[in-house]
């Protein structure tokens, strides 16, 4: 490292050397650039000529970028060369030639308009990608479904080269030239050796590619306890029950849709005059109505052989107020979830974490992308609310 810096200014060095000691004590550093008409910058720098030009946009009232989906896009330069590309640079102080890690998240938050696809090209230290040395190596492909949402994909590589060898950068999205993508803020996240590919956990949507758990992890949903966060202590993955928390709390529609809500069973119709549960004394019709989840994902190439479907689950009460809730994913019913939601006593309310195998069947009409879940007592009248904190699919888990 000492030779590569050899005539570099003094702070380079310094910073260098300051990642090089806290990569080695397992710290994970976040580099990132947030797009719009000014480019906030934090280590990594966004490129613009030749077929890397984009565009400002502004979606929902925020600032963002657009590649140029093979038209020629106003350039700084002049030039007329079509843009498919987004392209980036991380400093050389920071991260060059797989020093001080290979081993990276690349998260990228892209607003999901249009249902086209894009995959990240980097610079990797191994064979592969399109010229057998690893210049452009290739992710896997990111499918949109027109959400409106934004959402967050996040890759997670173990031979970062990041030697300015992809035309002169280190990464770049390529917009594919089946729509453009719309591009909020990319991060770089150095782990160090030893150091488990993460989550964001605070994000609404992600899906995290190549983790030391599964091919693909699609969370949907933040993971913060119906939004009222977490008591001390608490281990949200540990599928222990968590203390007893406050009934009421603020609907956040920005929450992905049919977590961190209440909603109660379809059945009740409200003028039975028998007992109800806190969830339902406390929310009306329409806005508790049960509603379907939908987790959309990008099937691996070689398919979905195997998953794991997690369910935050809270305040379900079927042996106090004698509710029978059905569950049905991808228009199948699952009696085997039906089962374990059923035996549950969330009196408090509480939560807790249900980690489910998905049967066979279920995997077998999960190759489209889609995963759409509904869980309701459509019969027995109950009046009986209950919610969900967020879902997590493990897609061809790891064994452990
Ligand atoms: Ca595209
Ligand atoms: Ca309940
Ligand atoms: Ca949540």
């Amino acid at each position: 490292m000492s030779k590569r810096k050899t005539g570099v200014g003094a702070a380079v060095v310094a910073l260098w050397v300051l990642v090089c000691m806290a990569v080695a004590q397992g710290q994970t550093i976040e580099l990132s650039i947030a797009l719009g008409d000014t480019n906030q910058e934090d280590g990594i720098h966004l490129g613009s000529q030749g077929d890397f030009d984009t565009e400002l946009v502004v979606v929902n009232g925020v600032e963002a970028r657009r590649t140029g989906n093979g038209q020629v896009l106003p350039s700084e330069d002049g030039n007329e060369i079509r843009d498919t590309y987004m392209q980036f640079s991380v400093d050389d102080a920071l991260l060059f030639k797989g020093e001080p890690t290979p081993r990276v998240q690349l998260r990228v938050e892209y607003y999901d308009l249009g249902t086209d696809n894009f995959v990240i090209q980097y610079d990797a230290s191994s064979t592969g990608g399109a010229f057998g040395d690893g210049r452009f190596t290739s992710t896997s492909r990111v499918t949109k479904v027109n959400s409106g949402k934004l959402k967050v994909a996040t890759f997670s590589i173990d031979d970062a080269y990041f030697g300015n060898r992809d035309n002169g950068a280190d990464f770049r999205i390529d917009g594919l030239g089946d729509g453009p993508e719309t591009i909020r803020r990319v991060a770089v996240l150095l782990l160090a050796e030893g150091v488990d590919f993460e989550e964001d956990l605070s994000l609404k949507y992600e899906q995290v590619w190549g983790t030391e758990q599964a091919e693909l992890i699609v969370r949907y949903g933040d993971v913060d306890n119906l939004g009222v966060g977490w008591p001390e202590g608490f281990a949200p993955f540990s599928g222990e029950t968590t203390p007893e928390h406050d009934i009421v709390w603020l609907v956040d529609p920005d929450d992905a849709e049919g977590t961190d809500r209440i909603m109660v069973v379809s059945s009740y119709d409200g003028w039975t005059g028998d007992a109800t549960d806190g969830y339902t004394a406390s929310t009306s019709r329409p806005s508790n109505e049960p509603c379907e989840i939908l987790i959309a994902y990008t099937a691996p190439a070689g398919g979905v052989v195997s998953a794991i479907l997690q369910v935050f689950a809270d305040d379900f009460q079927s042996p106090v107020w004698r509710s029978s809730f059905q569950v049905t994913i991808n228009g199948l019913r699952v009696p085997e979830l039906e089962d374990v939601l059923n035996a549950l006593d969330q009196t408090g309310p509480v939560g807790k974490l249900i980690t489910f195998p998905l049967p066979r069947r279920v995997v077998a009409s999960m190759q489209t992308g889609e995963l759409r879940i509904f869980v309701d007592d459509p019969e027995t009248g109950a009046g009986d609310g209950f919610a969900f904190d967020f879902f997590r699919l493990l897609l061809n888990p790891v064994e452990q």
